[in-house]
């Protein structure tokens, strides 16, 4: 069976880190969150085909022409936005067989794509998909469903409980009948969901498979950072490979890359993963849930708790990073400090496309894109963004957004 990756969105919810990369490339736990799809689906297909469009060079670069022995083949987006205009792009590559399709944006444990096929199969259907339950479904599709057997699809039905449609579908060639005559939705895209509505109303059989298991949905900037925190806890092997002088501590579980020397007076407490080529200390604290990625600096004085520090960036001396992402090839000037903590307590809001959203977390720092310089003694504001490519100066407190290619000074 093929599989077939939609990788051609703009993501631009996870703006900044989105700002020159596509979202599927993004690393969680130091590995891009594409490759974490391709692991949990190779056991079960014999190619991929991935649909890419924006900044698709990157993704073409990252993966190559083959995952674990298996072939990628690449498909531009066909014309029109949406996950149905994707999934029509692999087309005349699925070869008539029935196929996987899945968001290039979730991630999900094997056991997903187990418990899809096998009712797949079990129950000879035209299509199928994975839900899960959650309490609010605001930011999901309902799926009503009568046993096994799907009977609509719902978008975003509001704060209700329910099964939620994951983005992880079977479907049979027949499929691409019914996206050609799908209308474009209110936001302009087509959606498969439209699509498969379609189905059920030409009396089609499509059937759902109740997962259980974690599953993330990467839209937003603080996705990732849960997605840290679960990879850290759930997936990491105590597992040191570079140098660590005497007089560092290190609480396991940790993963620390081959060339990273841990100086003197380092305390590390896991789960923490640690990449190539660093410089850890000395006298610093690197508390649990966080990922340092190849290249980066943490230096003296400096604590960082549960956050994601992409390659080549650094943290060199007196800095607090909090609950934060900092994307690649960034620098935070001596004494600059992410606030992630409301003095009332509330939950943390971050614009989002323009609009304030509510994280739902007490604790939410900074998220800071790629390639930024941030000066002496700047102070971030609770979710605050940074555009790539932003100089901050000495001194500025940060309690707006920054746009990309910004220079902010006092
Ligand atoms: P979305 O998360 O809906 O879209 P997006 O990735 O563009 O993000 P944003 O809304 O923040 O801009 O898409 C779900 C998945 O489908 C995701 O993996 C990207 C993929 N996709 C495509 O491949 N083509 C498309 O035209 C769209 C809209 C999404």
């Amino acid at each position: 069976m093929k599989a077939v990756i939609l990788a051609a969105g703009k993501g631009e919810r996870l703006r900044p880190l989105t700002d020159d990369r596509p979202k599927v490339i993004l690393k969680v736990a130091n590995r891009p969150i594409i490759e974490y799809i391709l692991e949990n689906l190779e056991p079960f297909v014999d190619e991929f085909i991935i649909i890419v469009k924006y900044m698709k060079e990157k993704v073409i670069e990252l993966l190559g022409d083959e995952f674990r022995g298996k072939p990628i083949t690449y498909v531009e987006q066909v014309e029109g936005e949406g996950t149905a205009k994707a999934i029509y792009s692999a087309k005349d590559y699925v070869e008539g067989e029935e196929f996987f399709a899945v968001n290039g944006d979730i991630y999900f444990e094997p056991e997903a794509v187990k418990g899809l096929l096998h009712v797949f199969r079990k129950e000879r259907a035209d299509a199928a998909l994975v839900v899960k339950e959650f309490e609010d479904l605001s930011h999901f599709g309902l799926v009503e469903a009568n046993g096994v057997v799907v009977r609509a699809i719902k978008e975003k039905p509001g704060p209700v409980r329910g099964f939620a449609n994951l983005g992880l579908y079977i479907f049979r060639p027949d499929i691409f009948e019914y996206i050609e005559v799908t209308e474009a939705s209110d936001r302009g895209e087509y959606e498969i969901t439209d699509t498969i509505n379609l189905i059920i109303g030409d009396g089609k059989k499509v059937v759902c498979y109740a997962y259980d298991g974690y599953w993330n949905d990467i839209g937003r900037p603080w996705n990732l950072l849960e997605l840290n925190e679960y990879l850290l806890k759930n997936r990491l092997r105590h597992d040191i490979r570079g140098k660590v002088e005497e007089g560092a501590v290190i609480v396991p579980p940790v993963e620390i890359g081959e060339g990273t020397v841990v100086k003197s007076g380092a305390y590390i407490i896991g789960p923490v993963k640690i990449g190539r080529d660093c410089l850890i200390g000395p006298n610093c604290l690197i508390r649990p849930c966080t990922s340092i990625g190849d290249n980066c600096h943490i230096g003296n004085a400096v604590e960082v708790k549960n956050s994601i520090i992409m390659d080549n960036s650094n943290a060199p001396h007196l800095n607090y990073v909090g609950d934060s992402i900092i994307g690649e090839n960034t620098n935070l000037g001596a004494g600059t400090i992410t606030a992630n903590l409301r003095h009332d307590n509330a939950t943390v809001k971050v614009e989002v496309k323009g609009e304030l959203e509510d994280s739902g977390r007490r604790k939410l720092g900074a998220i800071i894109g790629h390639n930024v310089k941030v000066g002496i003694n700047v102070s971030i504001y609770p979710g605050r963004k940074i555009g790539s490519n932003s100089f901050v100066g000495p001194g500025v407190i940060v309690d707006k957004n920054v746009p990309p290619n910004t220079l902010v000074v006092v």
